[in-house]
């Protein structure tokens, strides 16, 4: 039996009420982790505006599935105990189980699920609940806060362990293989299954997964790794260099260097995202670097690699206490190379904690 966040629940059901929500079902991996507190396969979470949570599981899930989330009750479909719902499906047994608004989150719904749970006879309206949960997922709980602390923790002594391994004639994906044998070692639950190495002019490529390729003295090797313990997630990138620094990569690793640190400094509660992106834009695009910064700024961390707030241009999020957020400005230049420099922000009420020990001063292996 895992111990409920129920910081995390309470702020759930208050958003379900300001919704009008008498239900939310989840039956995907990523919500129901959220809502049940642990990954059960197979299986719908349910989560009633009264705060009580159950389960539905194939027979082959039920016992475990007590044993590793926070859910007031499991059923079952299929089999035949007192805990069997009559139905031949687990959403046949869902739609049973709920009437009323029911919140179901869009993007995280399998189109075919959808159908079946709408198109059978119910006794309920169905309403999109994704940006509902994307909004409480976003705002972190203190337990969610020191997961993700040890998840970035995690993800940096695995960095540590890739740096030191890095030597003139191993390839990539050699130093990739390692450092995903390092995190599991480490007690990683899971690992991004492509980690990002990318070396000389590869630098260029912002998601350079690694290669074929063999590291020589005089590349600039960008490390983008994300791993996690406890399910969340760390994300930490780092660019160093190769027994030399090429001058202009030089001048670029110093660009990306002030964006990250005067895009961290302007992040506080109610601050738009979009305003600290164009913090670490303008910086770059000062220095005449514009065009090779190819992305967004940054993006919230947690049970997703990627989730809410987004820090990009067109981001309408605005910045709250207890999110968490990446940044994580880059210059790629074709040809070249790219530096990319990525720390994991807690944004705090008094502004923002780095949550990285890594120090990200230029190093020449
Ligand atoms: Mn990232």
């Amino acid at each position: 039996m895992v111990v409920r966040d129920r910081d995390r629940i309470n702020r759930l059901v208050g958003l379900m009420e300001e919704h009008d929500l008498d239900y939310i079902v989840v039956f995907d991996e990523v919500n129901l982790h959220y809502i049940a507190g642990g990954i059960v396969d197979y299986s719908a979470c349910i989560l009633s505006s009264d705060g009580v949570i159950y389960l539905v599981t194939p027979p082959m899930e039920f016992e475990r599935a007590k044993l590793v989330s926070w859910v007031d009750d499991v059923y079952m479909y299929g089999g035949d105990s007192p805990k069997s719902i009559k139905a031949d499906s687990l959403v046949a047994a869902v739609s049973r189980m709920v009437e009323g608004n029911v919140g179901l989150p869009f993007n995280y719904i399998t189109h075919g699920q959808f159908n079946r749970l709408t198109s059978s006879n119910h006794n309920f309206n169905v309403v999109d609940c994704d940006s509902l949960l994307l909004r409480a997922r976003a705002i972190k709980t203190s337990y969610e806060v020191n997961l993700i602390r040890d998840s970035v923790s995690l993800v940096e002594d695995g960095l540590e362990y890739a740096i030191n391994y890095i030597s003139d004639g191993v390839s990539e994906l050699e130093v990739a293989r390692e450092s995903i044998v390092y995190y599991y070692k480490a007690g990683a639950d899971k690992v991004y299954s492509d980690l990002i190495v990318a070396s000389g002019d590869r630098a260029a490529y912002p998601h350079g997964r690694a290669s074929e390729k063999v590291i020589v003295k005089g590349d600039v090797i960008t490390l983008d790794y994300v791993a996690s313990r406890g399910g969340y997630w760390g994300d930490v990138t780092r660019t160093v260099f190769l027994n030399r620094v090429d001058e202009e990569l030089r001048r670029v690793y110093e660009v990306v260097e002030s964006a990250l640190n005067e895009a961290i400094d302007s992040i506080y509660p109610g601050v738009k995202a979009s305003d600290v992106d164009k913090v670490a834009r303008s910086v770059i695009e000062r220095e005449g670097y514009g065009e090779y910064f190819l992305h967004s700024t940054g993006h919230g961390l947690g049970l997703e690699v990627h989730e809410s707030p987004r820090l990009s241009k067109k981001s309408d999020d605005v910045l709250e206490a207890n999110m968490v957020i990446t940044v994580e400005p880059g210059i790629y230049i074709k040809g070249l190379g790219g530096v990319r420099i990525e720390n994991d922000v807690l944004v705090r009420s008094d502004g923002r904690e780095v949550l990285n020990r890594l120090s990200i001063d230029l190093l020449v292996l």
